[in-house]
């Protein structure tokens, strides 16, 4: 008796302190009560009463938190009414219902419009979806109107996703580690599948807020030391995925998984995985719809193949289009489609590991399947601070792409290192490929408007993980939200994604948004100035976590008189040549390479004498030095939050950022005596002297 009336009494007052406990785990979708009464008094009149119209589990899914957040933010939840009764109406309406309410006009899928008008006499905020999931979007930005404090007054919103696929890659392992992965475990626990976990609506409500529409839920390592997410599609495990199925579809995300290629062998006990063995052929036909059979809308499956150990087409002397087009005829029937990774290179192939993905895979353009599309990573290497936006982009007009980028920070810092990436991937969505003359950029082939290709997309390997705050390092937030909001709009400007993640996450005071987003804006260049400046590429250990300079002389080339990869046409391995012109020219020339890219290019004395008139040698010295300095600055502009923001988070960052600075410090040291000892060049402001060691 005495416990229960203890909990009561709890319960009462945790729901009066709502800021309790700041974690971050309520990530931006936190609908702390708008402080400013005069505001929230009007937003309650224009939300007092709420109609939805049609019937399906995601517009339950968008009623439900609309009455989540509109109850946390102005303390009361409309209620649900049949029909508008008064002023102050919220009609959400689905793809039916709300072609009679409104002209859709040429909204495309996933779109959805928001618009003040009356209805029925009385006056009315209208959500109206393409579809179910465009309302759902609908939803979370009329929350994310009221977060931002925007007004609702006449709203005229129209907004459509410029990228039809929109995919979250998890590199969680079913064992329960992510690789790659800096937020604890893996958030999907297996062993306790079909069972659900509170979480799994959560992620999906992170995910959907930001208009994610596809999940991978396993690593793309499938059998590799022991790991054993190949057995997902096998029996045990369909109702599991299942039941995951069943929580993202209620937020219009479908559900795919990573697939192993000899898959026919290791669950089969088939002799071969050859694609073009008919038993191999029939052996996933089967699966195929031994999968469908348990998950109706499944979305298909994401392969590595021919890649780091995990087995494929090459075995057989096959290609991967016999690889794709094999898996493709299995899935086309039941609607799923083959994401296939061009993350592909071997020890045979052209020592400048960088080429061969293009030339892999641009020789095969017109030759995937319709349901195939090649799933191609930013660069042509592996996420480093700074590449070249890859060659195979606009290579392939007849093939299905889709970007890859990292969320999770591999090759930028870890859970250790502040960087935010939406500055980096802004400059991969608008690099011009002059595929088809000018405005090829990446962002028209991937959104499938270049070429006309249909199952184009957009997938980031994510970065959260069971760690109470998601990602492990706070800040690290924003890359996820970024990541959401630039696959929807990748017109939107690095400042307007920071702005609004910091006003959801951590209000809207002008000077907590000023300084939190002018740390975020300067941060990756911050990292790139400590690390790895002038397109140095690769100089991380084993692990990828602290420098190794020595380890990675195969990638920087450093010798006694300069640095860098020579990848030109006449000296140089001739990678330039798989770019288009005029980039072609403009990276064969010591001259016009753009000077962030110089080393991945060009082998440069240290002496050469950059733009600026700096000497190469000095601008490493330097840059390391600025970099250390800037993350200070980041310290400094920290410190002006205490007592404007919580306390708990405050302190969160407050310790990450002491060890990004140890951190920093750490590799301007090893990197500047590095390149001192190899040059013999001294710092010209004879802060470098030679180590003990
Ligand atoms: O960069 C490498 C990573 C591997 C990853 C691989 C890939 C999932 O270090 O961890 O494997 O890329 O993208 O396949």
């Amino acid at each position: 008796m005495k416990t229960r009336t203890l909990l009561l009494v709890w319960s009462v007052v945790s729901l009066a302190i709502p800021a309790l406990g700041e974690d971050g785990y309520r990530f931006w979708l936190r609908y702390d009560p708008v402080p400013d009464q005069a505001l929230r008094e009007e937003y309650r009149r224009q939300c007092r009463e709420m109609v939805v119209l049609g019937r399906s589990e995601v517009l339950d899914a968008a009623r439900d938190e609309l009455l989540r957040g509109l109850k946390g933010m102005l303390g009361q939840a409309p209620p649900s009414v049949p029909k508008a009764s008064r002023d102050g109406v919220i009609v959400i309406a689905g793809s039916q219902e709300g072609r009679e309410i409104t002209d859709l006009g040429v909204l495309g899928t996933d779109g959805y419009l928001i618009q003040s008008r009356r209805i029925g006499g009385k006056a009315a905020t209208v959500i109206v979806g393409r579809t179910d999931r465009g309302a759902l979007y609908g939803a979370f930005r009329l929350l994310r109107l009221l977060q931002t404090r925007e007004s609702l007054e006449r709203l005229n919103i129209n907004d459509e996703p410029a990228i039809a696929l929109r995919m979250a890659d998890q590199w969680d392992n079913p064992r329960g580690d992510v690789e790659r992965g800096y937020a604890g475990a893996s958030i999907f626990h297996w062993d306790h599948l079909p069972a659900l976990d509170e979480r799994y609506t959560d992620y999906a409500r992170m995910l959907a807020s930001v208009g994610i529409n596809g999940i991978v839920l396993n690593n793309v390592n499938t059998a590799k030391n022991g790991l054993t997410g190949w057995k997902l599609i096998t029996a045990p495990y369909l109702p599991k995925t299942a039941a995951l199925a069943g929580v993202f579809r209620r937020y219009g995300i479908r559900v795919y998984l990573s697939v192993n290629f000899a898959s026919p062998m290791l669950i089969g006990g088939l002799k071969t995985a050859d694609p073009l063995e008919p038993a191999v052929q029939e052996w996933w036909k089967n699966r195929a719809r031994e999968i469908y059979s348990y998950i109706p809308d499944f979305g298909g499956v994401l392969v590595k193949a021919d890649s780091e150990g995990e087995p494929g087409p090459f075995t057989y002397k096959r290609s991967p289009t016999d690889g794709a087009n094999m898996l493709a005829a299995a899935f086309e029937p039941l609607g799923g489609l083959v994401v296939w990774r061009a993350f592909v290179y071997g020890k045979d192939r052209n020592p400048d590991r960088i080429m061969q993905p293009y030339e892999i895979f641009q020789p095969l353009d017109g030759h995937f399947a319709s349901n195939v599309a090649v799933q191609v990573k930013n660069g042509p290497l592996d996420f480093q601070v700074r590449e070249p936006v890859s060659p195979l982009f606009g290579a392939m007009p007849k093939t299905n792409q889709v970007l890859e980028l990292q969320v999770t920070q591999e090759y930028t810092g870890q859970a250790t290192h502040v960087v935010y990436l939406v500055p980096e991937w802004k400059e991969v969505l608008s690099f011009d490929t002059f595929a088809r003359g000018r405005t090829s950029t990446v962002e028209a082939v991937v959104s499938g408007r270049l070429f006309g290709n249909r199952h184009c997309g957009i997938a980031g390997v994510m970065n959260i993980g069971s760690d109470r705050n998601w990602t492990g390092q706070l800040l690290a937030q924003a890359n996820t939200y970024g990541y959401g909001r630039l696959a929807w709009n990748p017109d939107l400007s690095a400042e307007a994604i920071s702005r609004e993640w910091v006003e959801m996450t951590f209000g809207t005071n002008p000077r907590v948004v000023a300084t939190i987003s002018g740390i975020l804006l300067k941060s990756w260049k911050t990292y790139e100035q400590y690390t790895s400046p002038l397109g140095l590429g690769v100089l991380c250990d084993k692990e990828h976590f602290g420098p190794d300079l020595v380890h990675r002389q195969k990638q920087h080339h450093a010798d006694a008189e300069g640095v860098g990869y020579d990848r030109t046409l006449e000296t140089g391995s001739g990678f330039v040549a798989q770019y288009r012109s005029p980039w072609k020219e403009i990276y064969d020339s010591l001259s016009t390479c753009p000077e962030e890219l110089l080393l991945w290019f060009h082998h440069v004395p240290y002496r050469y004498r950059l733009q600026s008139g700096k000497t190469l040698i000095q601008y490493i010295y330097d840059s390391h030095f600025e970099g250390v300095e800037e993350v200070r600055g980041f310290q400094a502009e920290w410190r002006k939050l205490r007592g404007l923001i919580d306390p708990e988070r405050y302190n969160q960052v407050t310790e990450v950022l002491q060890g990004q600075l140890a951190a920093a410090i750490k590799w301007r040291d090893a990197i500047n005596q590095y390149f001192f000892q190899i040059s013999g060049i001294p710092d010209a402001k004879g802060r470098i002297t030679v180590s003990e060691k």
